[in-house]
């Protein structure tokens, strides 16, 4: 223990637990100094106390702003066992402190309430306090902190004991940190509602994923929101989508040099695509035969294959697209039933037509194109504060060099590095499992969130089979009633390429009812004969392939390639089995969970 009488100094608002406290103090000889609330409390009780101002000689003023901000606190607080510190303590007549209980005003409690005003709120600004927390447990390898009641019997025992112990003055400390942080966090949180709701640093969400999840916001702590909410009013699932769907598009196109495109549900991409010239068939099965400027438009071209890849996932999705809108991605756009969109510009016309969907609801978010995420990535589940690396790995071209099988094969065409490249990038924005099919410079078919592979290998390869599908001659001959939507288009073809075709009842004759010529079942033949027209796909996957199963899947949707990482104790077969069947296996050496 110091050879001097300790000191310590007591400011509580909560004054739980304070008698015991200072009863606990007396008893070990230690000199109390308190704040004037604090100390008539005390004094009232009948232990000994002193007000502050009998070391700092200064009245406590401004109605309570200045109690104990003063040198000869903190001096007091501050001081090390140095020599150099002992003199200038000496020089002007300032005991050191041992001891500082202090728990801050209500800030959290007062801006909680309704209606509460700045200037209510300003007042519960706890400086002083503050100061002597940070102060004390800046100097904890000779001070101990006590920020919280709950610790005060447990001080007393060490003290009762002795002194209080290394570790004990750390974890008070930290504990003192937490709780300034914390503090800090609670004001600048009510103050960035206050002056910074404009949107450009924070904004007021709809709801979080669901209605019932209230208040529901996004900002950032520095600076602006990497985005502007041009029209509409952003929902949470709006965002989670929109800020995954980005980073895939900036990423495509700066692998590939071609404008791209992403069509995300569910925070999963239902389509990707790089801008490629579409075939006439293409224009058909994408419904964008009517789109004015198409055949000259690489950002059209890339939404045009991303939303139809999978037409019905794609139903009422949130667009990425990497470049300026144009009109004539507004106007495939204006048809769908979409969500919103984000993109770092719009031309003018683009942005009437699309300010006008919706009946003007729909979302229109601007991206600085020039954002960088932090490098570190933060989220709470449950409670629970998760952080982590953000999954910045870069994949392009060049990621695809090793290739295991066949062990002649040469470099890979440049067709085939485009499209494992599109589908990797696709995956690490997709939640995992996940598998993604791809040709043609687009995803056909993804498989998201499944916890086996093997499911989202076949639920990907039955999405690329669909896919396929809807080129068949009998599809793009289909005789359509006059006035049949869109959506309802989309959803016949899948009942009739998918095999689900209603037999009888109402279901049939609700489908019997789009045509002017009901389209005939797929046979199995038919389905056979089809199907193995199907060649040069690519499949990527977010993880090891742990058995043959996924190989010889993929084998059936007409795919020649697969990267995949390795590790799997299995990888001997799946390399075999690639082979066997003709496929080239490259080792893409990344894992792209994401979740
Ligand atoms: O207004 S303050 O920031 N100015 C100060 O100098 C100061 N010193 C302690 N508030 C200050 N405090 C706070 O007063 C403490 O954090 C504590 O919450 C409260 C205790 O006041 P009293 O002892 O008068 O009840």
């Amino acid at each position: 223990p110091p050879n001097h009488q300790r000191i310590a100094i007591v400011s509580v608002y909560d004054k739980t637990g304070l008698l015991d406290l200072a009863k606990g103090l007396v008893a070990q000889n230690v000199r109390i100094l308190a704040s004037g609330g604090t100390s008539k409390m005390i004094r009232e009780s009948g232990f000994p106390v002193e007000d502050i101002s009998a070391i700092t000689k200064a009245p406590e003023m401004l109605a309570g702003r200045v109690k104990t901000l003063h040198p000869a606190v903190h001096a007091g607080i501050l001081a090390r066992d140095l020599a150099s510190d002992e003199k200038d303590l000496a020089e002007q007549n300032i005991d050191k402190v041992d001891y500082v209980i202090c728990n801050l005003y209500p800030f959290k409690d007062t801006v909680a309430k309704i209606n509460v005003t700045v200037p209510e709120a300003v007042e519960e600004i706890d400086i002083g306090g503050v100061t002597l927390i940070r102060a004390a447990a800046k100097n904890h390898t000779r001070v101990t902190i006590l920020s919280d009641p709950n610790d005060y019997a447990e001080f007393l025992k060490e003290l009762e004991a002795g002194e209080v112990k290394e570790p004990s003055r750390k974890l008070y400390a930290l504990k003192a940190f937490e709780h300034t942080a914390d503090y800090d966090n609670a004001i600048s949180e009510f103050f960035r509602k206050q002056y910074a709701s404009d949107g450009l640093q924070h904004i007021t969400l709809r709801y979080g994923a669901n209605p019932h999840q209230k208040p529901a916001a996004a900002y950032v702590r520095e600076g602006k929101l990497p985005f502007k909410v041009l029209s509409g009013a952003p929902g949470y699932i709006n965002l989670l989508d929109a800020l995954n769907a980005w980073p895939l598009v900036k990423e495509l196109k700066k692998a590939l040099g071609k404008p791209a495109a992403a069509s995300f549900k569910h925070v999963s991409p239902a389509g990707a695509a790089i801008g490629l010239p579409l075939t006439a068939d293409e224009r058909k099965v994408y419904m964008v035969d009517d789109i004015a400027g198409i055949e000259t438009s690489g950002l059209a071209q890339a939404y045009a294959r991303a939303r139809g890849a999978d037409r019905m996932s794609s139903f009422g999705d949130m667009i990425a697209l990497s470049d300026t809108v144009d009109l004539a991605t507004a106007s495939i756009i204006s048809k769908e039933v979409s969500d919103g969109v984000i993109a770092p510009g719009y031309d003018d016309d683009a942005l009437a037509i699309l300010k006008k969907k919706k009946g003007g609801k729909y979302l229109i978010l601007q991206m600085d194109p020039e954002y960088e995420p932090a490098k570190k990535e933060t989220r709470t589940v449950y409670g629970v504060t998760l952080t982590q690396g953000r999954n910045d790995v870069e994949i392009s071209p060049k990621s695809f060099t090793t290739i295991i099988t066949p062990k002649d094969a040469g470099s890979l065409p440049e067709s085939v590095l485009r499209d494992l490249t599109i589908a990797t990038i696709t995956l690490k924005y997709t939640q995992s499992n996940s598998v993604c099919y791809t040709a043609r410079g687009q995803v056909i078919g993804l498989g998201a969130g499944q916890q086996s592979r093997i499911h989202c290998t076949r639920l990907a390869g039955d999405k690329a089979d669909n896919w396929w599908m809807r080129f068949h001659p009998r599809v793009l001959g289909i005789k359509w009633k006059k006035g049949t939507k869109r959506p309802d288009k989309s959803n016949a073809i899948d009942l009739l390429v998918s095999g689900e075709l209603p037999k009888a009842g109402t279901e049939r004759e609700q489908f019997e009812a789009f045509f002017d010529e009901v389209p005939a079942a797929f046979t199995e033949a038919e389905k056979d004969e089809w199907m193995a027209k199907l060649t040069n796909v690519c499949v990527s996957s977010d993880a090891f392939f742990p058995f043959t199963d996924n190989v010889y899947r993929a084998a059936r949707s007409g795919v020649k390639y697969i990267a995949a990482p390795g590790g799997s104790q299995n990888d001997g077969p799946v390399f075999e089995t690639a082979e066997k069947l003709g496929i080239t296996f490259v080792e893409q050496n990344t894992r792209l969970f994401h979740h």
